[in-house]
């Protein structure tokens, strides 16, 4: 793909999560959302520069922060916004709300509001690949809350020893709700340790998508190259409170100074001006926000004026 393609193809996808997460804020005190909402506002490079080098026979997992991967694996925003209003039309007619996006026929295979718990499962999906001898990877998203689980080690472990395809890709913004990393880990670098299992280790501190897209090439390179497994440690901010659609600098436990040093390398505002850098004018990617604005109008009244799921739906699709 020629560069600019990339630039504007990424921009394309930061922009449609942003402005689908903007939309959730603008609507979600309605009240016809009926699901919590744990916003990537912040977060958008690393869901669209990964997803963005994935390919159709590689395998996603994800935590409750999932609407990101979501939106720049599927590029689609009538499911989406189908489930978040609960409705038939949802990608799991309405049951799942959005802590459980998931989308089989992309292979985003499953997300869960459990901490840690998709970690064994994608574990789970690179063992099935490597025995059946499947092209394509795992990746699997968690956040920096997960490393102080035993699931996330376990399957370190296993993954290491038995060299298996799984792309680790560590969400890391400091916080587990309002905890920060210094309070909660006794290690002062997780891709030191991760390095001694024998994983291929990448870090990146960027919040510009190319730069992710980049890096994880280059981690799909390297497993394909050694058969090891590879761990990708990001960082991000978290510019809204951990669930719900506020700023909560009032609370103590962080500063607003801090999100303002991070607000001037915003994904977003970044993509945008390597856009008008590289030659695209200003009514080009205007072009390209209208269709995507329109794209979401449509998915939200198309979400507001569905059916909820019939009563006899309760227990169908449900593990009972
Ligand atoms: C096993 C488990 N313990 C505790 C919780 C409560 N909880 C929900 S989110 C969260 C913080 C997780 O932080 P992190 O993994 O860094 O993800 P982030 O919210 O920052 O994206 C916690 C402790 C949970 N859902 N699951
Ligand atoms: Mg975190």
């Amino acid at each position: 793909m020629d560069k600019s393609k990339l630039s504007l193809e990424l921009y394309k996808k930061v922009y449609l999560i942003r402005k689908s997460e903007e939309t959730i804020i603008k609507y979600y005190m309605d009240d016809d959302m009926k699901t919590p909402v744990h916003l990537s506002v912040g977060e958008e490079a690393i869901a669209a520069g990964v997803c963005h080098a994935t390919g159709k026979d590689d395998q996603i997992y994800g935590t409750y922060r999932n609407h990101g991967i979501y939106l720049a694996r599927t590029g689609e925003t009538d499911n989406f916004f189908g489930e978040l209003y609960g409705k038939k039309t949802g990608m799991a007619k309405g049951k799942a709300g959005s802590m459980h996006m998931f989308c089989p026929e992309c292979n985003f295979l499953g997300t869960s509001a459990i901490v840690a718990t998709c970690i064994p499962l994608g574990l789970g999906g690179a063992f099935a690949k490597k025995y059946k001898k499947e092209k394509g990877l795992s990746f699997v998203f968690f956040g920096d809350g997960a490393l102080e689980e035993g699931a996330f080690w376990e399957s370190l472990n296993f993954a290491c020893l038995h060299k298996l395809p799984i792309i680790f890709v560590c969400e890391d913004n400091g916080l587990a709700i309002h905890s920060h990393i210094k309070d909660r880990q006794s290690f002062k670098s997780i891709t030191d340790i991760v390095s001694k299992f024998g994983c291929n280790v990448f870090k990146e501190k960027s919040t510009d998508p190319e730069v992710i897209h980049n890096l994880t090439l280059e981690a799909i390179k390297k497993q394909k190259e050694n058969g090891k497994p590879c761990f990708m440690h990001l960082k991000y901010y978290r510019y809204l409170e951990h669930v719900g659609i506020n700023q909560d600098f009032k609370f103590g436990y962080r500063s607003e100074d801090e999100f303002k040093k991070w607000l001037k390398v915003d994904p977003v505002n970044l993509q945008r001006k390597k856009l008008l850098k590289i030659g695209f004018s200003e009514k080009e990617i205007k072009k390209v926000e209208t269709e995507i604005d329109k794209q979401i109008d449509k998915s939200v009244e198309l979400a507001e004026k569905a059916p909820f799921p019939d009563c006899e739906e309760v227990l169908t699709d449900v593990y009972s």
